[in-house]
């Protein structure tokens, strides 16, 4: 054994984008989170066409859910991602909930319960956002988010809220 961690974690990533052709931004996304140092895609899910959660005067939204194993610890992923979304031109307004480029959450690290400045895992909202519900879903059915209880629980009690799969 030498000293040097590298211990895997799985953790999931959502991607969301509602403007400058959402479908791009997602693939474009994927392709940078791939390519990132200690980080390895196993999973992704279908494209899903989503109504706006929050103000409705903004577009549709194009959302997705990824997973990944990676050895990079949790604030440097959030720090990682959050580069990706600036060069693909998010630009951080005022307004809150407003629309975006590219949104990248860490929705779940491991079984990781985090509650940091600036990340809370799982995140907030995991457990009523149809867009994220179904995406985690189809593809690690038989998850258990901490402190919210298995995904098919919530899955099944969520409305779809217009969530539809896009071909
Ligand atoms: N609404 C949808 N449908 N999809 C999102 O990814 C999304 N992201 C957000 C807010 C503004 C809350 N609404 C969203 O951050």
């Amino acid at each position: 054994m030498n000293n040097i961690s590298c211990e895997l974690v799985t953790a999931y990533i959502g991607l969301g984008s509602n403007l400058e052709n959402p479908i791009t931004q997602i693939n474009s996304a994927r392709l940078a989170i791939t390519q990132l140092n200690k980080v390895e895609e196993f999973t992704f899910s279908s494209l899903y066409h989503s109504l706006p959660m929050g103000p409705q005067n903004q577009p549709d939204y194009v959302n997705a859910v990824m997973g990944i194993n990676t050895s990079l610890e949790p604030l440097t992923l959030l720090r990682c991602l959050q580069s990706i979304e600036n060069a693909q031109g998010r630009v951080r307004k005022g307004e809150r909930w407003g629309a975006r480029t590219l949104d990248l959450d860490i929705l779940l690290y491991g079984n990781s319960v985090l509650d940091l400045p600036d990340l809370k895992v799982p995140h907030i909202g995991i457990d009523e956002r149809a867009f994220v519900l179904y995406p985690l879903h189809e593809i690690a059915p038989n998850l258990l988010i901490p402190t919210k209880g298995a995904l098919a629980d919530l899955v099944s009690k969520c409305p779809l809220d217009g969530l539809k799969l896009l071909n």
